[in-house]
């Protein structure tokens, strides 16, 4: 049985991490029986979620998760894409998981009000009187890391013109179409699912919320995946699943 570790469902998403998000949904389109556990951070191989242990070989990354359980299972998940599809929904989903989560961390981590409404409810289990002091660290270290990256040399609303021309790109290309290559789902739209629902999270209120939900095709389309992969959600992201 594969394990894939997790941070936990939060703010109605099945994960406050888009790329746990998305490896969970590989597993449930490779249709693999997995169980999730919380409590992995500490042991992950890279310092990140998520990873997967499955017979005993620890992988630790979205795409490598992706590209293991494809080899090991002999699934294609993107069976009956051409080479050019395939070449477009690597450029889509590195897109969002190096050019767009930049811009949604910033969003969630670093502007005040969000951070109160989201992120800080991580802290809970640390001891009251070093609540603060662990906040102030963390949030120091994800400025620099920003900087690092380069989002966060910008202004926040360069930032916010970043985020919106990606989600015009994912918007303009999903077109009318149910699924991002057509009427069934392929890899790339767990990625695209997984960053456009943490989008739509109506728990912050982001210029970035705004942009996505100014596109009439985003909702329907998590409402999609949503019925297809979490039916026992309701409600995902604020948005009822449908059909
Ligand atoms: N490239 C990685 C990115 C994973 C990632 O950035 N995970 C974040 C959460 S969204 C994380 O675990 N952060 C914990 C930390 O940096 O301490 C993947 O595709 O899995």
């Amino acid at each position: 049985m594969i394990t894939l570790y997790t941070f936990g469902p939060a703010w109605g998403l099945p994960d406050p991490s888009p790329f746990v998000t998305k490896a969970e949904v590989l597993l449930k389109m490779a249709g693999l029986s997995y169980r999730t556990d919380s409590n992995g951070l500490r042991q992950a191989p890279k310092g990140k979620l998520p990873y997967i242990e499955d017979d005993g070989e620890r992988i630790a990354d979205s795409t490598f998760i992706r590209w293991h359980i494809e080899r090991k299972y002999g699934i294609d998940l993107d069976r009956g894409l051409s080479a050019e599809q395939r070449a477009i929904g690597w450029a889509f989903e590195k897109m969002l998981e190096d050019q767009l989560y930049w811009a949604v961390v910033e969003a969630r981590w670093l502007d005040d009000e969000n951070f109160a409404k989201g992120p800080k409810k991580f802290f809970k289990r640390v001891p009251a009187p070093a609540r603060p002091a662990v906040i102030a660290l963390i949030r120091r270290n994800l400025r620099s890391r920003l900087r690092a990256h380069g989002m966060g040399r910008h202004a926040r609303d360069e930032i916010v013109a970043l985020g919106t021309r990606s989600i015009d790109a994912i918007a303009d290309y999903l077109g009318q179409k149910p699924y991002v290559f057509g009427p069934e789902p392929s890899g790339t739209d767990a990625t695209v699912f997984a960053f456009t629902a943490g989008l739509l999270c109506p728990r912050f209120d982001t210029p970035l919320r705004t942009a996505a939900e100014r596109r009439d095709n985003l909702k329907p389309y998590v409402a999609r995946m949503a019925a297809r992969y979490y039916p026992d959600l309701t409600q995902l992201a604020g948005v009822a699943a449908a059909a």
